[in-house]
């Protein structure tokens, strides 16, 4: 039986959706560009994750689903002046602009790290867990994510008196905001307060160095403003500076280069602006409120930044297990690179936080440049939230036969660029969808069910 005041730290990994493919949509994020135009496998990046998902529900962590959107969205297509039937907006479009094809086919929904900012109940002051889907501004095929992600949380957070979810902030350059993948909450406890920290790539009014050739897609004007929503306390925040020039580097998400849980952040040397101050107010805030902090910090001459952005090392997923043992879940990509192989084997024999490292195949994410981070929503649940959540959306040992049939009856196992212009790519879609909506519970969530 769990205690009535316990809270647990659940991850929501998206499901990868049918229509996964390379189309070199990211500027600033190498994987994307590099991966540009070869053959996806969408079978098999469903598969990967949903792996993943099961085997850290078998670890004892809690484990949810959240589903893919509706892709192509025919509903961008149309709004960029696309008409006559769904067919012939698809071919339309794919004759005289195939990059918003592209962009209204992208899967990209399944990085859930960007879906939205989650603050725990114990941090707002209205005693709510708060949700501000991202408005990914920075990126057109993101960009049209945050409508329907907050119809599919609203579906899953239904209970108004627990949850509150937010609209992504204006979609504008001042205001990009790019989610909890630049977001992080220390506490001793998951049920206790603690403290948030929110990572900026610039600030679009005040002062300050910016990158040079990729963009800064978080700007610290939306990180306040998302503070300000979820009624956070400035004794309970920190906002600090990712080093521009790691951005120049494909660091495009602050958890390309750190993350962390509970009381440790595990980063690379070179993630932050004046680095040590910003240890040191985590530090002050942390411990006015009785909470240690470590910073296990990686240094340049053992991972470069170079090797932590091709083997995605900090996007790793730093776990408590039940008997409070820490796990680093990590992208093979990680065995892969000798340097940081080396790194990841020193900790057992270091004194580190992190006691044991996992490792997982997540090929088809990684080639688009997502991690084992990237493809989860941290939110924080108490029991009486956690009894409140949708719970057709966990993933056990039910779920997932369930959604592993469902992937084989759906999906492709190929996907190369011509083929986001055969129609029937959006039939199939919405015919998965519309099973998957039965499956996880959820309504009618999508636009054509409506
Ligand atoms: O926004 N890739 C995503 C990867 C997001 C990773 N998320 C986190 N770091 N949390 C992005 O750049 C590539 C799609 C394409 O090129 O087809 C893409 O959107």
């Amino acid at each position: 039986m769990m205690q009535a005041s316990k809270a647990y730290e659940a991850n929501f990994d998206g499901l990868v959706g049918p229509t996964h493919n390379y189309a070199g949509l990211s500027f600033g994020n190498v994987a994307s560009r590099s991966n540009e135009k070869s053959v996806a496998n969408p079978k098999a990046a469903a598969k990967q994750g949903l792996r993943k998902m099961k085997r850290l529900a078998d670890l004892g962590f809690q484990q949810g689903v959240l589903p893919p959107l509706e892709r192509p969205s025919i509903r961008l297509l149309r709004d960029v002046g696309f008409s006559g039937d769904d067919a012939s907006v698809i071919a339309r479009a794919a004759r005289e602009a195939p990059e918003l094809l592209a962009a209204a086919s992208s899967a990209s929904a399944m990085w859930t790290a960007n879906a939205a900012t989650v603050s725990p109940s114990a941090d707002t002051e209205d005693g709510r867990v708060h949700f501000t889907p991202a408005n990914l501004a920075a990126k057109l095929h993101r960009a049209i994510e945050h409508g329907e992600t907050r119809r599919t949380l609203a579906a899953i957070f239904a209970d108004e008196a627990r949850f509150r979810i937010h609209h992504a902030l204006p979609g504008t350059p001042a205001l990009g905001d790019e989610g909890a993948a630049n977001h992080t909450r220390f506490a001793r406890e998951y049920g206790a307060k603690g403290v948030e920290f929110f990572v900026y790539g610039k600030s679009e009014y005040g002062q300050g160095p910016q990158p040079q050739r990729y963009p800064a897609r978080q700007t610290l004007e939306a990180s306040r403003a998302v503070a300000r929503l979820h009624g956070l306390s400035g004794d309970a925040t920190v906002f600090a500076q990712q080093s521009p020039d790691v951005i120049d580097a494909g660091v495009f998400h602050n958890d390309v280069i750190a993350v962390g849980n509970r009381t440790t952040l595990f980063c690379h040397e070179r993630a932050f602006v004046d680095q040590h101050k910003v240890y040191d107010e985590l530090r002050t805030k942390l411990e006015a409120q009785g909470t240690p902090f470590t910073a296990l910090e990686v240094p340049e001459s053992e991972v470069s930044v170079e090797d932590a952005v091709s083997s995605y090392l900090f996007n790793s997923q730093l776990l408590s297990a039940t008997d409070g043992r820490q796990l680093l879940i990590v992208p093979q990509e990680c065995r892969e690179n000798a340097r940081v192989a080396a790194y990841l084997d020193s900790l057992a024999s270091r004194k580190t936080p992190i006691d044991e490292v996992l490792v997982f195949d997540l090929r088809e994410s990684m080639k688009n440049g997502g991690g084992p981070a990237c493809l989860r929503l941290r939110v924080v649940l108490d029991d009486a939230e956690h009894a409140a959540v949708n719970s057709r959306v966990w993933m056990n040992d039910a779920l997932f036969p369930q959604l592993d049939a469902w992937i084989d009856r759906h999906y492709r196992d190929r996907l190369a660029p011509a083929d986001l212009a055969d129609p029937k790519l959006l039939a199939e879609s919405r015919a998965a969808l519309d099973e998957l909506t039965t499956i996880l519970g959820l309504g009618a969530v999508y636009d054509f069910q409506r």
